[in-house]
């Protein structure tokens, strides 16, 4: 079923109240989310009536609805995609046998592995954004952050239930044990490297929604094709906010280009202290946020070689992304695959057989699929008639997990001494004074309509309304 029953204490579409321990488990989780959400949710922000959606119905046509809600009542639950009748598994060694709808004894420890690990990006993400509600440069700005945060919310129940409903007793640990660990936290960190880095600015929170929400849409499509139904469906329906997310990240930086080429032209100005004069920021930082972004995302997509990638694949738990529309045997046992290495002082490619190399086949996919958006960004730059192109780093640059891990690779792809590293890292990636200008330009901005000087207006408001519109009433 995939009608939404709001009227219970957790809203959902399984059917809760048919099974009181899980229910009645759920209920017990609830209050420990919302002391989560009071203590790590956005600072500030509990008495904000905020011009949220919230799903009405999981089926893909139509299911949001807008109203102002405090963010602490946002109700929110657990929604599955509609099972698919029938359907059957579609690639590795159980391929054309029907979908699991409980959890194989052999797969259960990797199933749960993966969960958690979803499961922690959630909450991890809400409090790297906690402080960033104060400095919003615009009423709509801050909304969106805000529906970012309750859609985050709501993920983590997702895989909450998951471990609820189909792993017992450690499930439920591991569901009090995503209440516990903290962002950054030197003694119970998150468990990805990326979710423990800091998202202090609002440039940092646009890169941030482009690049690593965008790593969030790669591993969702991938646990799509999972053969746990329930983790496919749970994670299909989740792909249907993650899409909002990103259009805050592209047009968040594009609004950012936008205002920094309209102040250059303006001015007749190019050096970036000159652009920094006027209260914009420069398009050389954009690049070094880019460069710092891209690569400690491409980190989340694991190491290149990975026995964990392999046995995921061929068990059924993780696919690839758009599994259904590759035209292979969906096995991949006599492929190879291309990866990077440093040899010698060279980057040179190896090839390794594919089953192994799935994280980077994955790594792949989405770099392709991030280049499309920097085009878009330097549309706007070409479009002001400025010669400066923002561009994508080497995949190598910057990379801490993996055979690339720790190599002094160039934005370019030039492998470089230490030395040659220490000299131009300031060029390559924010520096503390870059990231000291940036903090310095933030500051809250909450009249209806208007936007801080470092940032152009959205051209069309949330939902079709204007953009001038009350979106967070400040109570
Ligand atoms: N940081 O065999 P490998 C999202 C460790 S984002 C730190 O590749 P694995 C969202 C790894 O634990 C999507 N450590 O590992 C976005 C392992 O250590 P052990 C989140 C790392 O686990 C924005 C060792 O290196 N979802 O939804 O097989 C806002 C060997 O590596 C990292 C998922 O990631 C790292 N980055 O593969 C909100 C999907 N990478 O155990 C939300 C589920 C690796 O040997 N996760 N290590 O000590 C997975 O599929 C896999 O866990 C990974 C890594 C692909 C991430």
């Amino acid at each position: 079923m995939s009608t939404i029953d709001y009227s219970q204490k957790i809203p959902n579409n399984v059917n809760l109240s048919s099974d009181r321990t899980l229910q009645r488990a759920l209920e017990n989780w609830q209050p420990n989310f919302l002391n989560w959400w009071g203590d790590m949710g956005p600072a500030g922000s509990h008495q904000h009536e905020v011009y949220l959606r919230t799903a009405i119905s999981a089926e893909p046509s139509g299911w949001a609805h807008f109203d102002h809600v405090k963010m602490p009542d946002y109700r929110w639950g657990i929604f599955l995609s509609p099972q698919v009748q029938d359907r059957k598994i579609h690639f590795g060694e159980h391929k054309g046998e029907d979908v699991w709808q409980e959890v194989p004894g052999e797969h259960r420890a990797n199933l749960r592995r993966i969960i958690v690990t979803q499961g922690d990006t959630e909450p991890a993400s809400v409090e790297q954004q906690r402080h960033l509600g104060m400095t919003a440069p615009s009423q709509y700005d801050l909304r969106n952050l805000f529906q970012i945060n309750v859609e985050e919310g709501r993920h983590l129940w997702a895989m909450v239930y998951l471990l609820h409903r189909y792993f017992g007793r450690d499930g439920r640990e591991e569901a009090d044990a995503l209440l516990e660990r903290r962002s950054g936290q030197e003694d119970n960190p998150r468990i990805l490297g990326a979710f423990n880095e800091q998202t202090p600015d609002w440039l940092s929170f646009f890169m941030f929604t482009y690049f690593t929400d965008r790593d969030g849409k790669f591993q969702l499509c991938a646990l799509a094709e999972s053969s746990f139904d329930p983790l496919a469906r749970t994670t299909k329906f989740m792909l249907t906010e993650e899409a909002h997310h990103m259009f805050v990240g592209e047009s968040g930086v594009s609004r950012v280009i936008a205002r920094t080429c309209e102040l250059m032209k303006k001015h007749n100005v190019e050096a970036p202290d000159q652009v920094r004069a006027l209260g914009a920021i420069d398009l050389n930082t954009i690049q070094r946020y880019l460069n710092f972004h891209y690569s400690v995302t491409l980190d989340l997509f694991g190491a290149d070689q990975s026995s964990n990638a392999a046995t995921f694949y061929s068990s059924g738990i993780k696919g690839r992304y758009e599994e259904g529309r590759r035209v292979d045997d969906h096995l991949l046992k006599d492929l190879g695959y291309k990866i990077l290495e440093v040899v010698d002082g060279r980057l040179v490619e190896r090839e390794v057989p594919m089953l192994n190399a799935l994280n980077e086949v994955l790594r792949d996919d989405f770099i392709k699929d991030s280049e499309a958006g920097i085009g878009r960004w330097n549309k706007v730059i070409e479009k002001a008639g400025l010669p400066f192109r923002l561009t994508v780093p080497h995949k190598a640059f910057n990379r801490q997990i993996g055979s690339l891990s720790g190599a002094r690779i160039a934005p370019d792809g030039t492998p470089v001494s230490q030395a040659q590293w220490d000299a131009n890292v300031t060029q390559w990636l924010p520096t503390v004074a870059d990231r000291a200008y940036v903090s310095g330009l933030m500051g809250r901005v909450s009249a209806p309509g208007q936007y801080a000087n470092w940032i152009s207006a959205p051209l069309v408001g949330v939902n079709k309304q204007p953009t001038d519109m009350e979106y967070v009433r400040f109570n």
